[in-house]
């Protein structure tokens, strides 16, 4: 029998867990775990490259953890954790840093972007994708399964990868695929269909829908939706109709219909306010076992630590001899 592949992918704490974070990446995460083996991490330390509130990243931390629960993540057959409890991502990834030449972090559209939203940018945004390659590399992941916004990290992950391999002339790290879904990598923006659905745009009433929020929120947010003009409910390329494409497009994403049944499901629809209401009434019910999943471990977070000690404890064997035998191949001492 072939080797399972082996997938890691992360998320960050930062709260406002978005439907874009749920088709784009969760639900992928959880459909195809028995078939690979699995490594899912709360990536807390990401979320440091911005200012946090430290009592607030630690609740959203274990939160993020307990979304990733109740959307199906089983850790019988997954390994989930936070990255900051396995120490070989830091120390990993300054090995990496010193392979890593600044021009290739400085070209990275994220860092550009964030970078320019801040007065003072921090070393760590710029430094995020090693950290990010790290992540990847130490667990030999075959697979990243990300939205499309994370490709441009993942090839440069590969890049990394390919360059130690090469200056050590060994087949040390595996390179590793981005794995972008068909349906659901790129979810835009409620009020703005130009812009993908973002969690630092999430405090923007009517702009995201949020995993935890409650039922008529997200009939106010679609009911708010931009669209244009005309009352053509088809999926398309224009530019125009990206709104009414971005409906469509969530609607396909939560029932796993095709386009032709899902624009037969609006043909007889009376205008947009229709549509709307069809989506978010469909969107209500994908999330509403989640959301009581949620809250019910959320209600024992003992439980929900136990958990992530077991999976930090299971990450750190794999991670740590990794990191080691980059240490003595790049010329370190190891302790005895
Ligand atoms: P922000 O939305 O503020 O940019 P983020 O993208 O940084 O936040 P992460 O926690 O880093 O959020 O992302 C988790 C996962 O969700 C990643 O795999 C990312 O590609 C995916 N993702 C984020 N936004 C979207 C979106 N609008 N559509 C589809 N996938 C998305
Ligand atoms: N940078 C990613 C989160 C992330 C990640 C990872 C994703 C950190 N480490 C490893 C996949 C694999 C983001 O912002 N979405």
């Amino acid at each position: 029998m072939d080797k399972k592949k082996i997938v890691f992918s992360g998320i960050q704490p930062t709260g406002n867990t978005h439907l874009g974070n749920y088709l784009g990446a969760i639900r992928n995460w959880a459909a195809r775990q028995a078939e690979k083996t699995n490594y899912f991490c709360v990536v807390d330390l990401h979320s440091l490259t911005v200012p946090q509130d430290p009592e607030n990243l630690r609740f959203q931390t274990r939160s993020m953890a307990a979304i990733l629960l109740a959307c199906g993540i089983d850790p019988q057959q997954s390994t989930l954790f936070i990255q900051s409890h396995v120490a070989a991502h830091t120390e990993g990834c300054w090995l990496l840093n010193c392979v890593t030449p600044l021009g290739w972090l400085q070209r990275m559209t994220q860092f550009k972007d964030k970078s320019a939203r801040q007065e003072s940018v921090l070393t760590g945004l710029l430094d995020y994708p090693v950290l990010m390659a790290g992540d990847i590399l130490f667990y030999d992941a075959d697979e990243v399964p990300v939205g499309e916004d994370q490709k441009q990290h993942v090839e440069l992950t590969r890049d990394i990868a390919q360059r130690f391999n090469a200056l050590y002339n060994v087949e040390f790290f595996v390179v590793p695929q981005p794995i972008i879904p068909p349906v659901g990598a790129r979810v835009m923006g409620l009020d703005d269909p130009a812009v993908k659905m973002s969690k630092s745009l999430a405090d923007k009433r009517g702009h995201a829908v949020r995993l935890l929020d409650p039922p008529d929120e997200i009939l106010y947010a679609f009911k708010r939706a931009v669209t244009d003009s005309g009352r053509e409910i088809r999926f398309s390329d224009d530019p125009e109709k990206a709104g009414v494409n971005n409906l469509l497009g969530i609607y396909q994403a939560v029932t796993g219909k095709g386009q032709a049944e899902v624009e037969a499901d609006f043909a007889a629809a009376r205008g947009y306010g229709d549509l709307k209401v069809g989506v978010a009434e469909a969107v209500i019910e994908t999330l509403r076992p989640i959301q009581a999943r949620y809250h019910d471990l959320m209600a024992d977070t003992a439980e929900l630590d136990r958990l992530l000690a077991h999976g930090a404890a299971q990450a750190r064997v794999i991670s740590q001899p990794k990191v080691d035998e980059m240490k003595r191949m790049m010329g370190l001492v190891l302790p005895r």
